[in-house]
């Protein structure tokens, strides 16, 4: 989950290493509907939920009826996936180029009444091309920020979701490598009686 416009359905495909999920060309809301897609990552099965983007509530009231709707449309469908058990891993994604308060609020609401001890939170933060002498140097820069506002995270990938780029083939290994990485097992209750082997693991970007 994210803005609209942070990258949510380019990581999926990105992950995918296929145009599943549409992208917006330019800055407009894209993504209308939660859509998942069965992605396979080293042998194993993730349903991977593509949501609407948020948008900060401004003046222009076509932006702002785009945010009524979404927000209880996600909460929602969280509350649908808690209730199936299908909730293991929320990806938080952030354009790591435009810093928002809007991101402290969606974390607020959405991730930290769902993180200890559910479900493990972690931020994958895109449009990291440009960033010198390389994009993890994003999260060096700002993860004590980060933790100041209160914005904890059980894992953290940096990106670019551009193709082609030199950049590509790292950053789809960093979020597959954070998609299936095995998060502690006391945050996970919802997986208790499961296999941590078993396939088939949802997760909500
Ligand atoms: N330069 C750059 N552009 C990116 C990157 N990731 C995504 N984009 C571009 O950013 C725009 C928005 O990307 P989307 O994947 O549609 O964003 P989204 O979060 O799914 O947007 P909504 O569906 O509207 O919520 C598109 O034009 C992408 O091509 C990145 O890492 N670097
Ligand atoms: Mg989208």
């Amino acid at each position: 989950m994210g803005e609209s416009g942070s990258g949510k359905s380019s990581i999926i495909n990105l992950i995918a290493d296929h145009n599943h999920a549409s992208v917006s060309p330019d800055t407009q809301p894209c993504t209308s509907h939660f859509v998942s897609y069965g992605v396979s990552v080293e042998g194993r099965t993730y349903q991977l939920w593509d949501t609407p983007g948020l948008t900060a509530v401004t003046g222009l009231w076509f932006l702002r009826k785009f945010t009524q709707t979404t927000e209880p449309s996600l909460e929602f469908f969280l509350q649908e996936r808690r209730h199936h058990g299908e909730l293991d891993l929320f990806v938080l994604c952030m354009r790591g180029n435009r810093a928002s308060a809007e991101m402290l609020r969606i974390y607020e609401v959405f991730c930290r009444i769902n993180r200890h001890p559910t479900v493990p939170v972690v931020i994958a933060v895109t449009h990291l091309e440009k960033v010198k002498p390389a994009m993890d140097t994003w999260w060096q820069n700002n993860e004590k920020e980060l933790a100041k506002r209160g914005m904890v995270f059980d894992g953290h990938a940096c990106l670019t979701c551009l193709s082609p780029h030199r950049l590509r083939g790292a950053s789809q290994q960093a979020i597959r490598r954070l998609i299936s990485s095995e998060y502690q097992p006391q945050v996970l209750p919802a997986l208790r009686g499961k296999s941590l082997d078993d396939p088939g693991k949802s997760c909500t970007i």
